[in-house]
């Protein structure tokens, strides 16, 4: 059998086509426009070629993370043997840790031109979800568009999952374009969210198409928990700092375009800008448009949007495929080196709200790394959004594990977002607006702003027995409560 002239392959001929060693591209940022049928062929090959002790492992690289085919069974599988540029599945981050998979925790924006570059070395194969293809090369993507343009261009061979479930309408919302290499850039003609500078579609060469296999899966989106109190009362504070900026003139009336996070927390943050009544209608500029964003369109508070990957839950992703005439000219989906382009985000002036794991008295970020050793992700988007946005905000609850851990520390002991990225800090305890503030004048702020009470005593004694030069710490202290936890399993065990 054919379609648009490609013939329809078998798991036989999918699992030949893949060798062990091989480096594969796979669609999907987060779960969503995820290749599924390939990675579930070959974790069932993996298993089989195991059972006669034969080796078959692969280095996979994706958008973002990817979903469960990826991140969890093919891992589950032992079939990867290294991962980039960012996971989110129990079972791989389990191998990462325990040095079985090599993992490259990397900024997003740059996973497109550092494949191209060839840092990487060879792409053999592309495995990309779409929901058409052309005779003449036209890939029509799904829920997301990552690096899979990229992909499309760099493979040796290319196996195209047409996902039946999807409407093909969804290249409506696509804005796809491609950068050249360095040094022939030119200006990126991206000035407003909404700016379509692209095609609806991606390319490849149908040469190297081996086949097509069909779908007919959803995304595997999860849905977000229910807001708590601790993730209203940041809302709220965040809230509040917008409206004050906005108030004083910093931001103007309609307020720059927002970026939000990964994570229960920034859901929360969005959901409560969407209620508040004070809060104009506004834009955003992010990397991954989440469940509570739909709302916020359908509400008439988000005028628009632009990010890589619709990450809602398939009853909202059907909600846009049904209306399309309305939402495609609310949303667009771009490339990941577009939609977390530097150079944008300085442009537009995007304000940036990304979550902690734990912030240190001076303001330095670590979102990716418990303990400094366990990864739990990775950096994934804050970096660029952080570093290059008009305001930057973190976010985080003052403690984890029931108040066994304090997300705010001496010193954090893996830095994602550094001190000269980090502009605003949050805790359902409150902010601490840090610009113009020198390190101690941070230390201060923190302490006695985002802290739980139960640490504040601790903190204030490090800063105040520290040694001090321009920042004050002491070296046989700064990791003492991460310590603690390691050993007896709270950070001040004798509270
Ligand atoms: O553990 O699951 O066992 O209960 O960490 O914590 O509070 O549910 O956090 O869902 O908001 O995610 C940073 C992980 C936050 C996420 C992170 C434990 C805590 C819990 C999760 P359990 P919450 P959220 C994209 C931006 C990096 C990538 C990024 C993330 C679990 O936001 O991966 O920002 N970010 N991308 O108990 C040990 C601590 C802890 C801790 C919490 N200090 N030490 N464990 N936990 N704090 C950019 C764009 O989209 C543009």
């Amino acid at each position: 059998m054919k379609t648009a002239g490609y013939p329809i392959i078998s798991k036989q001929e999918v699992v030949s086509l893949i060798k062990d060693g091989d480096t594969v591209a796979f669609s999907g940022f987060t779960a969503a426009g995820a290749a599924k049928a390939v990675p579930a062929m070959l974790a069932e090959h993996a298993r089989q070629e195991h059972a006669h002790g034969r080796s078959f492992r692969i280095r996979v690289i994706t958008g973002a993370s990817s979903g469960n085919y990826i991140d969890n069974d093919l891992a589950e599988a032992n079939a990867i043997s290294w991962r980039a540029p960012y996971q989110g599945g129990k079972n791989l981050r389990d191998q990462i840790n325990s040095q079985e998979v090599e993992y490259v925790d990397m900024h997003l924006s740059h996973v497109p031109q550092t494949v191209s570059a060839g840092f990487f070395g060879k792409v053999n194969v592309a495995v990309v979800e779409a929901t058409q293809i052309t005779p003449d090369g036209r890939v029509y993507l799904s829920a997301s568009i990552g690096a899979s343009p990229t992909w499309l261009t760099c493979a040796d061979k290319v196996i195209i999952e047409i996902n039946h479930c999807h409407s093909p309408r969804l290249s409506e919302l696509a804005d796809i374009f491609i950068m050249p290499p360095p040094p022939r850039r030119h200006p990126i003609n991206v000035y407003n969210p909404l700016a379509k500078i692209g095609w609806p579609f991606a390319q490849v060469d149908p040469k190297k198409v081996m086949g097509i296999v069909e779908n007919n899966e959803p995304d595997q989106v999860m849905a977000f928990s229910q807001e708590d109190e601790t993730s209203k009362k940041i809302a709220n504070h965040v809230i509040e700092f917008l409206l004050n900026e906005k108030q004083s003139g910093r931001i103007p009336p309609q307020l720059f375009p927002l970026q939000a996070g990964v994570g229960n927390t920034a859901n929360a943050v969005l959901a409560g800008l969407g209620r508040h009544p004070d809060i104009p209608p506004f834009y955003m500029y992010s990397e991954v448009f989440q469940d509570a964003m739909l709302e916020l369109i359908d509400s008439g508070k988000l005028l628009g949007a632009s990010a890589t990957a619709l990450t809602i839950v398939p009853e909202k992703l059907k909600q846009i495929e049904d209306n399309m005439d309305f939402y495609s000219k609310k949303i667009v989906l771009r490339p990941q080196e577009i939609s977390n382009h530097p150079g944008i985000i300085r442009r537009l002036g995007v304000v940036a709200i990304n979550t902690a794991l734990e912030i240190d008295i001076y303001g330095n970020v670590n979102s990716s790394h418990v303990l400094g050793t366990h990864v739990m992700n990775g950096v994934g988007g804050s970096g660029e959004f952080a570093r290059n946005s008009h305001l930057s905000i973190f976010m985080t609850p003052s403690i984890a594990k029931g108040g066994k851990i304090s997300a705010v520390v001496p010193m954090v002991p893996h830095v994602d977002n550094n001190e000269h990225s980090v502009q605003v800090v949050v805790t359902e305890q409150g902010l601490a607006d840090l610009r113009g503030l020198g390190p101690l004048e941070r230390a201060e702020k923190i302490i006695n702003t985002c802290a739980h009470p139960l640490y504040r005593p601790y903190l204030k004694e490090y800063v105040a027995k520290g040694s001090c030069g321009h920042i004050c710490h002491d070296l046989t202290r700064c990791f003492e409560l991460h310590r603690n936890f390691k050993e007896f399993g709270e950070m001040l065990p004798n509270c």
